[in-house]
């Protein structure tokens, strides 16, 4: 690395970034560890580049080659999700999330989400977020009993409340959405209706969940959670009219110059989420998220809605250990497990407390994980919970979680 020479200072920070990533257990739901092929396309010439406006219409001279990168990363996400637009100049998440509700809604408009301290995102109008400020969002939430997405309600609310859009999607919710009952609903109350796909992309490419495109009138997307990725968003929909508005909407409306370097690695993504291999690494997430989650049905943990469809679960740590998600996250640390606190539904805890964590098999599953491992990692992550004070467990603790990540070794 050249940075050794010229800044050893930052040098020396990535390197400890490195290990990090190399020595701990990564669990966070929405992380995962991008190819070598991924983090050249990231790390490459493309980023000297501006490129205002679409493939065929730039601002700028000079753009012949970006356009070719621009237009394999959309030719290659519309296969990957059988879809007939696609917008991949999102810098994140969030501003996929501003483009497709400006897009399609007007500021004041009445738009229903799923609840934030139930598993919906800041985005799906939290009050903070743009979304709760331009928008009059109305929150959806679970079944208190069988903590699933409760539809009849859903519905109930939806013909109350008459809204312009439903969003659905979630950041932690561990069961299969419905997305063909949500649209029976929005086509009921004459509402749009936009799928926030981010946490379970992946999935749906190798068809291990229904694909929202085939519902949906405007579908969003990270790019680097399940569908392992550089960092940033999409926009996909089979509308003609509101493509369009997308385009316009992103740039010039929200973004300027879009970022070359990650749409070259966006591309280099979709083509491996295009390989068998893809579909075997996600057939694995989901079958490490189960075992991972009735491993600690086993230890006695109540796993919310009882177990998990997808590549993560929700784990409900004040009830069994009688610790807050804040000091479970901690202490996991501690022992180089990485998770992050999160509310469980109807949290008595504040979000920054919480009584859960959320628990993903993405990351490690990346690294080479089978079912004994996350076997092996929920009776880790036990042992620090039911044991907080106990130094000879830390120790013991992370020496296994070495001899596992030994095992898989994280190279770049
Ligand atoms: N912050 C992401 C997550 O962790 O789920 C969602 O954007």
């Amino acid at each position: 690395m050249i940075l050794k020479n010229t800044d050893n200072d930052l040098f020396q920070v990535i390197q400890k970034e490195l290990k990090r990533q190399q020595s701990h257990i990564e669990l966070i739901a929405s992380e995962n560890f991008v190819s070598k092929a991924v983090l050249e396309a990231d790390g490459s010439v493309l980023t000297n580049k501006y490129a205002e406006g679409y493939p065929g219409k730039r601002y700028y001279g000079g753009c012949q080659f970006v356009d070719e990168a621009e237009n394999l990363a959309i030719d290659r996400i519309k296969k990957l999700f059988n879809v007939e637009y696609a917008n991949v100049q999102p810098h994140s998440g969030s501003t996929a999330n501003m483009g497709a509700y400006r897009a399609i809604i007007e500021a004041g408009d009445k738009v229903m989400g799923m609840a934030l301290d139930q598993g919906g995102h800041l985005t799906h109008g939290h009050p903070l977020s743009f979304s709760g400020i331009d928008y009059n969002f109305y929150p959806y939430f679970v079944n208190k009993e069988t903590e699933l997405i409760d539809y009849d309600e859903l519905e109930k609310q939806a013909l109350e409340i008459k809204p312009k859009l439903i969003v659905a999607g979630a950041s932690a919710y561990p069961r299969i959405i419905d997305f063909k009952r949500f649209k029976e609903i929005c086509d009921k109350v004459g509402a749009l209706f936009m799928v926030d796909m981010a946490h379970i992309a992946g999935l749906v490419a190798a068809k291990l969940h229904p694909n929202p495109c085939e519902y949906a009138d405007i579908i969003t997307s990270t790019t680097h959670k399940t569908l392992r990725g550089p960092r940033g968003g999409i926009i996909l929909t089979n509308n003609e009219e509101i493509a369009k508005k997308v385009n316009r909407v992103i740039f010039p409306g929200i973004q300027g110059g879009p970022l070359m370097h990650i749409i070259a690695a966006k591309a280099a993504a979709f083509n491996e989420a295009l390989t068998d291999e893809f579909v075997k690494y996600q057939q694995q997430v989901v079958k490490n998220a189960k075992v991972f989650s009735d491993k600690f049905l086993d230890l006695g943990y109540h796993v919310v809605s009882g177990g998990t469809d997808n590549h993560l679960l929700l784990l409900d740590v004040l009830s069994k250990a009688k610790i807050t998600g804040k000091k479970a996250e901690k202490l996991l640390d501690k022992a180089n497990i990485t998770c992050n606190k999160n509310t469980i539904p109807y949290d008595t805890k504040k979000p920054f407390v919480t009584s859960g964590i959320r628990l993903g098999t993405p990351a490690m599953t990346t690294r080479g994980f089978k079912e004994e491992d996350f076997e092996e990692v929920a009776l880790l992550v036990d042992m620090i919970l039911s044991n907080p004070e106990n130094e000879l467990i830390f120790t013991e603790v992370k020496n296994r979680v070495k001899v596992l990540t030994d095992k898989y070794p994280l190279t770049y």
